[in-house]
């Protein structure tokens, strides 16, 4: 913790006229919870300087100028998907599985000896619900991937993934996770929670996984030992009461179990999905909604910038409000931004591209593992 730091009083100045949005940013200095209220005043109400400044503080508070990235790659087993949310740009159904993919675990195991030899610490299997690929086959994946390279972390399947595989399974979610687990699951990605709100989970992605569904499993993966991320697919119908409670439920959550490693805002992307007529959310909302949720979750340590989604340069910009993380090297291994129309068409930075972009801004990068132990601290150029 690095509290050194000092709040300018000209911000609380700048707040003068607005004594609700003076006393949060108090309660926020003197290390107190602000109140769901508090919260949507921030967003109603909260200038972008006077967010941004705030966050930063937060963030600087408890990181310093560290930035954090990890080595990573992505595994997508298939894009076929029985479910047809409004937003995803990615899947295929079922019926039509031939202009989709799926891969078989050879093909997995490929890409998987691809980086046999090179410094990546993590593995993430994230993809679309096929009927097909079952509860055994995760199982079988997560065996040889832990039998050829022990040391990779295998952080895999959103909770909608996983309520249909153990489901299907007839396990319960305990039992479930509890296989996957033994079978060498180690934690748990953030994807399908949306907003938690069902009125808009009814518009946007009615018949997968709810709420409850969603924050039992992430739950019982805590109860595990197991880490897990959460969220938010922001900027389309939601209303700033339902980013709110969504980051409410999440913060609740964490008093309990203490699991969640990192909040990951996902901006909405509106390239060749059913929801395309909508605009997409500006900079300075993005950059809103980054601050806010910095401030008003404060139980959770890591905020991470989704660089593939975002383009590097919004992601760069969010380091000042109050983003900590950027995910990692990637190295083209996802599609779901680039086909949802994300500026970064081949998703992959070299260690020293991410340190360069965080360098730039003067933020000094970290690289780390999933749990976010340090594993390099990159104080001079490297060589
Ligand atoms: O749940 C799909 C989102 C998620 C679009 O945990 C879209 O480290 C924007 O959760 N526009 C899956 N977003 C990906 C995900 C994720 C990504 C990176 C890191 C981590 C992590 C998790 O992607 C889905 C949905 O919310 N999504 N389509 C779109 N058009
Ligand atoms: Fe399927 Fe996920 Fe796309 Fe929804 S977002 S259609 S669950 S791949």
């Amino acid at each position: 913790m690095e509290s050194n730091q000092q709040f300018p009083e000209s911000l609380i100045e700048q707040v003068k006229q607005d004594p609700e949005l003076q006393q949060i940013a108090e309660k926020v200095i003197r290390e107190e919870r602000i109140t769901e209220a508090e919260g949507l005043a921030l967003f109603e109400r909260g200038e972008l300087n006077f967010l941004g400044a705030l966050a930063n503080f937060v963030r600087e508070r408890r990181h310093g100028n560290k930035t954090y990235f990890n080595r990573n790659f992505h595994i997508e087993p298939t894009n076929v998907c029985i479910f047809t949310c409004g937003f995803c740009s990615y899947s295929r159904t079922y019926k039509h599985k031939e202009d989709g993919w799926e891969l078989s675990l050879e093909q997995m195991m490929d890409i998987v000896r691809k980086y046999d030899g090179e410094p990546v610490t993590e593995v993430h299997i994230v993809g679309g619900v096929h009927p097909k690929m079952n509860l055994q086959f995760f199982c079988d994946l997560l065996e040889r991937i832990k039998a050829h390279r022990p040391e990779l972390h295998r952080k895999g399947f959103t909770a909608v993934e996983l309520d249909y595989m153990i489901r299907k399974a007839k396990l319960s979610i305990e039992e479930g996770m509890a296989k996957l687990k033994e079978a060498g699951l180690q934690s748990l990605p953030g994807g399908g929670a949306e907003i938690f709100d069902q009125a808009i989970r009814d518009e946007i992605c009615p018949d997968k996984v709810d709420a409850d569904g969603w924050l039992h499993i992430h739950e019982t993966a805590h109860n595990l030992g197991m880490h897990s991320n959460a969220t938010m697919l922001y900027g389309h119908i939601e209303t700033y009461a339902q980013r709110i409670d969504h980051m409410s439920r999440l913060r609740t959550l964490q008093d309990k179990t203490g699991g969640f490693n990192c909040f990951i805002p996902l901006k909405f992307r509106n390239k060749d999905n059913d929801m395309g007529h909508l605009p997409e959310s500006s900079i300075v909302e993005d950059l809103k909604l980054y601050a806010v949720a910095r401030i008003f979750i404060d139980n959770i340590a890591n905020l991470k910038a989704y660089w593939p989604m975002l383009g590097r340069q919004t992601a760069q910009l969010t380091l000042d409000y109050g983003v900590n993380d950027l995910d990692g090297t990637i190295d083209d291994t996802t599609k779901i931004y680039s086909m949802a129309g994300s500026e970064e068409q081949v998703p992959a930075m070299s260690t020293e591209q991410l340190c360069e972009l965080i360098r730039s801004v003067k933020r000094l990068p970290v690289e780390r593992d999933t749990l976010y132990n340090e594993i390099h601290v990159y104080e001079e150029e490297p060589a």
